[in-house]
């Protein structure tokens, strides 16, 4: 089956650096309450079909390329092959991440496990997946800890558990050192599923944590549309502090319905007003980034609903990409937000707060003229109205 690419306005293209996880368009549509739906699909097969489409590359779990129990040889003819196919299509693989949660041994977490045993067996695990993803041409390693959590608090504590996920990031990033290795780590916070409750549940959990590694240079966040969903949280808000910080090393595009189990919907297919400011974020920030898409096609679907769900997460994000440019030239919503610049008057929005002791006395004896700015408003339905018919193509 051949995916079928639309050629107008919103094609993509490499340059727009779309990516896919091998595990995503290859998601065979299991669930917890039935069997998969879909035939696995070859890495390689995956490869061409989405260059194809105009994407920039894949991003791999180890095992999503080398099965678990693969021999050695085995090993090294997939990888052979897998990079035939990257250098046929000229798509890359700027991240990949290692699998701690399949295998039965990470029951109870892989860094967090309570078993030393197990948290050392991740750490083997992570270093090999870490050279193959160096082999593979990445610069970005995700660290998603989905099993990194507990269901009773009676199992361990979490002072404990930070502290081995701690010194676990601080042995993988002076792996990185030793072997001379180009990457950056990425983690990515989730709040529930498939544990209970997962250690570090949002990206500012994440942020915080960051601080206190030995190389916190080294690590940045991966924040998901759909694990922040979960927790209730205003997606591009926590984009926009990572952002800030400098620690927007990656992104994981999708759509969730809060209050739901973890459904990795296709980019904007829930709630594109959500997916349009995230993406006027990360294209007013000139976000350098990879946009990835971590998310599925629905389980009703055949191989070809797969690729229609891929062609349609480019094409929603190009689309919303060119709405955020109508809306930065609309006169009248740019009307709006000059006279919300403006609202202090007197040159005082351009002015930075900054503590100086003339400062404080002077706005200590200010007068404020509180009527005015107990009574006017914001003007805030007219501007969402206009966004609102800006998405709806009627403006
Ligand atoms: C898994 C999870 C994702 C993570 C992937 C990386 S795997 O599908 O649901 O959110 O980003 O480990
Ligand atoms: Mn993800
Ligand atoms: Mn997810």
């Amino acid at each position: 089956m051949s995916p079928k690419a639309t050629q107008d306005a919103y094609t993509p293209r490499p340059e727009h650096r779309f990516t896919f996880g091998l595990w995503t368009v290859g998601n065979p549509g299991r669930d917890p309450f039935g069997d998969p739906v879909r035939p696995p699909l070859a890495p390689v097969h995956i490869v061409r079909q989405l260059a194809q489409l105009g994407a920039y590359g894949v991003n791999l779990h180890d095992n999503d390329l080398v099965p678990r129990d693969a021999s050695p040889a085995e090993r090294d003819r997939i990888v052979r092959e897998f990079k035939q196919a990257l250098a046929d299509t000229g798509m890359r693989v700027p991240m990949a991440t290692t699998n701690l949660f399949s295998d039965p041994a990470f029951r109870d977490g892989a860094f967090t496990s309570n078993d030393p045993r197990v948290r050392a067996y991740a750490l083997q695990k992570t270093m090999a997946a870490i050279d193959l993803a160096v082999e593979l041409g990445a610069t970005t390693y995700v660290c998603w800890g989905g099993r990194e959590g507990v269901e009773t608090n009676a199992a361990k504590d979490p002072r404990a558990a930070l502290g081995w996920y701690r010194d676990a990031v601080n042995f993988l990033c002076e792996y990185v050192r030793s072997q001379r290795y180009d990457l950056r780590f990425a983690l990515e916070a989730k709040p529930n599923e498939p544990r209970g409750d997962i250690f570090l549940p949002t990206t500012g959990h994440m942020l915080a944590f960051i601080y206190t590694l030995d190389h916190p240079d080294m690590v940045g966040v991966n924040p998901e549309v759909a694990h922040e969903r979960m927790a209730g949280l205003d997606f591009s808000h926590g984009v926009a502090q990572a952002l800030d910080a400098g620690k927007l090393f990656h992104i994981d595009l999708n759509g969730q319905q809060p209050g739901r189990f973890d459904q990795d919907l296709r980019f904007g297919s829930d709630d594109p007003k959500a997916a349009f400011f995230l993406v006027k974020l990360l294209e007013d920030a000139r976000w350098p980034g990879m946009r990835h898409f971590d998310s599925h096609a629905y389980r009703t679907e055949d191989e070809d609903g797969v690729w229609a769900f891929a062609a349609g997460s480019m094409r929603t994000y190009l689309i919303l990409k060119e709405k955020v440019e109508r809306f930065n030239h609309d006169a009248e919503i740019q009307q709006l937000l000059a006279e919300l610049r403006d609202r202090g008057g007197e040159g005082r929005a351009a002015a930075r707060v900054q503590f100086t002791s003339d400062r404080a006395r002077a706005l200590k004896a200010e007068t404020f003229d509180l009527t005015a700015l107990r009574t006017r408003g914001y003007a805030y339905e007219r501007l969402d109205q206009l966004t609102m018919e800006l998405l709806l193509g009627a403006r």
